[in-house]
Order: C-alpha cells, then structure tokens, then sequence
C-alpha cells in the first residue's frame, strides 16, 4: 500500500511568513533532484551546508528562486533513513511554495502528512511508539507533554515494552518445546517458573498500565468549569488564573451570558477553563440559556470550581447550587474576603486550604493556594516522570488486552490445563504488545496513525 520508491517533497515549517523556512526532499532520488533544482553538476557533500541558488525548473526562465543553504543527509543516516536533502530558504511561503514546485518538476511527488515520519518508520529508524511521539512532540501544548513526548521519542517506552516481549517469548518458546513431550508435561520450564513468570510479566504490565492513566491527564487535560451565582466573582478569577481580562467584569449581576472557555497550564496539566453565566433563577430569554449551557458544561466538567460571595449573606441560590453539584468533584472558592465576612466559618464544612480556599480577587490574594488545590483536586500531585511512561490511548488499550490475555493464562497454569491453552493466551499477550511498537502493523493501523500528522513531518 505504502509506496517508498519515490521522492516526496513539502515544506516542513509551519504556514506563514518566518526567518527561515524548510522544503525536505527524501528518497531514492533525492540528490539528483536538488542537484538539478540548484542547477549543479557536482554532487552535495553529505553532511555539509552548501551555499547555493535554488532555480525554477530548467526548461522555464532560468531565474533564481531564492538564496538557499542546501543540506544532504546520505541513507541510511537521515531522518526517513533514505537519502535527505534539505533547503533551508527564506521564510516566505510564495518561495517555499516555488521550491517545491520546482522539485515537482524534477520528478518529486508532493508528501501526504506524516509521510516522512512513516518512511522513518517503513525503514526501521524508528517503531511506532516512536513515531507517535515525534507527533506528540510536534503537537505538545505544556512542557510536561513535550517531556514525556521525548522520553518516548528517545525509546525508553519502547525497551520497556521489548523487555517484556522478550521474557514472554522465552516462555512462550519453552512452553512450546514442552509440547514435544506430552507424557512428561512442563519439560523445559517447571509449572511454578511458569507462574512465577507470567505473575512478573504481570505486575510490570500493571505498573505501566497504572502510569498511563496519571499521564493521560498530561495528554489529553482536564476541563474545569467555574459555576456561581450571579457577581461572586467568577470571571474576575477567570480573567487571573489566565493572567488576561478575557471575560468581562462589571458591577452588574448577570455579565457573562455565554461561556468563555481558555486553556491554561496548571503544574503541567493543560486545562480548559471554562467561565459561566451565574446559576440563579431568571426570567430573562438569554440569562435563561446561558444559565442552561453553564449547567451542561457543569455535567461533563473534570472539577467544578464553586465561587461564593462571602461577603453577602447564604442565599437560595448557594444552597441550591452546592445541592446540585454534591457528586461531583468541586471546590469551593469564598471570594471577596478584603469586605466583612457574613458566612459562618464551617459552613461548607469541608478541609479548609484543601477543599476550602479564601479568595479576593481584587486584592490577589489567595491565589497560589487556588492553584495549588487544583493541582491537587486534578490528581496533578501524583504526575510523575516516569521515563518508560505512557500516555497515549492506543498504546493503553493494547495493554489492557495484553493484561487480559496474561491473567487468562496465569489461570489456565492454575487449573493445570495442558500447555497449549497457556500458549495461545500468551500469544495474545504477545500479538498486543508487538502492536504497540508496530512490530505488528497492519496497514489501516498505519494509515490511521499517520493521517493525522501534519505535512512535512
Ligand atoms: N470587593 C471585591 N469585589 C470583587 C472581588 N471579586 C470580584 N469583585 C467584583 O464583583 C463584581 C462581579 O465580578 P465578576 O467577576 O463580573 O463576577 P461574575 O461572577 O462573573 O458575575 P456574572 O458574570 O454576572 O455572573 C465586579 O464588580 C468585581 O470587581 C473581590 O474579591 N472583592
Ligand atoms: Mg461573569
């Protein structure tokens, strides 16, 4: 399906006008093609940034594109690991869009997304965890996610996962082995080493699994939706945990009508920050459906941070907003506390500086301890860095299965049933993990996984 006898072309640098921008050229003709678009006879030195005019194609005008520094990067020590060659040239897209056409017509063909990554992959300088990385890389929002994008980019995923097919394996071929020998049973590996085996496989399974669900926090972040009554002051804490005046604040109750929703980076966690209108009844036509979408966005929120008004007395309106929020994950926020407090101080009868955090948001204080209780309500505290961590779904799906079929077998070893059934449930547990690193890839995975890559990578 994949075709790798060809040269791609795109412009690697994002849309727009910058410094410098990059056109990669990777395959079998690779060389020829620049050298024929920069006009040369001699070849590039690999390896070696050449100063040289980049030309529209021979037959046309003969002008010159642009000034370019050309490099080239022999197979198999390129990123695709074919032959590379890269033009950096001035950021202009009108340039970069005619160096690529004049590779085009030279024989290029112009690159699908990810396809560079891919060849990477089809020619074995990288697995599929790795190649998922380089996206995450790519597409990572919070220096946390960049982090662990690297640590998998670098392979550490990758060995934790090839240590572990490669005990099963053994297993696997003892248990195999074994069957040679029917009368004896368990001739090349004792049932307890068996047991004992798939129990170790087991908890490092686990222990993978158990890391992956903190760093899909990291991946995929959390929403957190900011409910009130009308004028506590949920914007104006909007508007400070963003660090800009995005919603506006006014005296008069019933300001925000629609939601307001920015993404912000909480200790490493991306988080989606959405401000409401305040919950109360109305009779107002539009107070009314912003009232309704501020319950909706309420319903999925990951935590819901309730901002009171201590300095006017509890009203209806509180209370039925802390009864309607009861089983979700909230905290609740007691602003305006430069007035006079006229709420009890055990009223919300919850941790005071955990669940419970004093706030004024015109005088800034309290702040760092709502930024920190987040963290906390997040599960932020428990992020790690684990360098074989995982954090991308695919690869936890395919553990699942993978613990799946090892429990399966490790019951199979207690009832004593022949090897063979053992067998094909370590086998399952094989097939999954040689999916992850793309030992095992069938096509559609492929396509799957690289259509949603950008051009150029
Ligand atoms: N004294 C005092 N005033 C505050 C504080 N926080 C907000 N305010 C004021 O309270 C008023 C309402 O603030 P907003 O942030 O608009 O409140 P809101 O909850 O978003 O209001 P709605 O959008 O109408 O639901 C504004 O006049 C703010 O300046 C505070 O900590 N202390
Ligand atoms: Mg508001």
């Amino acid at each position: 399906m994949y075709s790798t006898d060809d040269t791609i072309v795109a412009i690697a640098t994002p849309v727009g006008h910058g410094g410098i921008g990059i056109v990669r050229l990777s395959g079998p003709q690779a060389l020829d093609i620049a050298c024929s678009v920069l006009h040369r006879k001699k070849p590039l030195q690999a390896r070696h940034a050449t100063l040289a005019r980049a030309f529209q194609s021979r037959d046309s005008d003969n002008s010159p594109i642009d000034q370019v520094l050309a490099t080239y990067f022999k197979s198999p020590a390129s990123y695709t690991g074919e032959d590379v060659v890269e033009f950096s040239a001035h950021g202009s897209p009108i340039v970069l869009e005619r160096i690529v056409t004049a590779a085009i017509d030279t024989g290029a063909r112009l690159a699908e997304p990810g396809e560079f990554t891919l060849r990477a992959f089809l020619s074995g300088r990288f697995d599929l965890v790795q190649a998922e990385a380089v996206a995450d890389l790519v597409d990572a929002v919070t220096p946390a996610q960049a982090r662990v994008a690297f640590d998998q980019l670098e392979g550490t995923l990758t060995t934790a996962i090839t240590e572990l097919d490669t005990d099963l394996f053994d297993l696997v071929s003892r248990l195999e082995a074994s069957l040679d020998f029917p009368e004896e049973r368990y001739h090349f590996v004792s049932r307890s080493t068996t047991t004992a085996k798939i129990q170790s496989i087991t908890e490092r399974v686990e222990a993978l699994l158990a890391d992956g669900r903190r760093n899909r926090v990291l991946r995929e972040g959390r929403q957190v939706v900011i409910l009130g009554k009308p004028n506590t002051g949920k914007s104006s804490l909007f508007n400070r945990l963003i660090g800009v005046d995005r919603a506006i604040v006014t005296t008069i109750a019933g300001t925000t009508r629609d939601l307001v929703t920015e993404t912000v980076d909480l200790n490493g966690i991306p988080v989606r920050l959405v401000d409401t209108a305040g919950i109360h009844p109305s009779d107002n036509l539009v107070e009314v459906e912003g009232i309704a979408r501020s319950r909706k966005a309420g319903e999925v929120a990951d935590l819901l941070v309730l901002v009171f008004d201590r300095s006017r007395p509890i009203e209806q309106a509180d209370e039925s907003l802390l009864q309607e929020t009861a089983n979700s994950r909230r905290l609740f926020v007691l602003n305006k506390t430069d007035l006079p407090s006229l709420w009890p101080t055990d009223r919300l009868n919850a941790e005071k500086g955990r669940d419970v955090v004093e706030t004024s948001m015109s005088k800034q204080v309290g702040m760092d301890q709502l930024r920190t209780a987040m963290v906390r309500a997040l599960g932020g505290n428990e992020l790690q860095r684990d360098p074989s961590s995982i954090s991308n779904v695919r690869h936890l799906e395919l553990l699942k299965l993978a613990l799946k079929s090892l429990n399966q077998g490790a019951e199979s070893v207690a009832e004593g049933v022949s090897e063979e059934f053992i067998l094909a449930d370590l086998r399952g547990a094989r097939t999954a993990l040689e999916e992850i690193t793309g030992a095992r890839a069938p096509d559609d995975l492929l396509h799957h996984i690289f259509k949603h890559f950008c051009i150029g990578k």
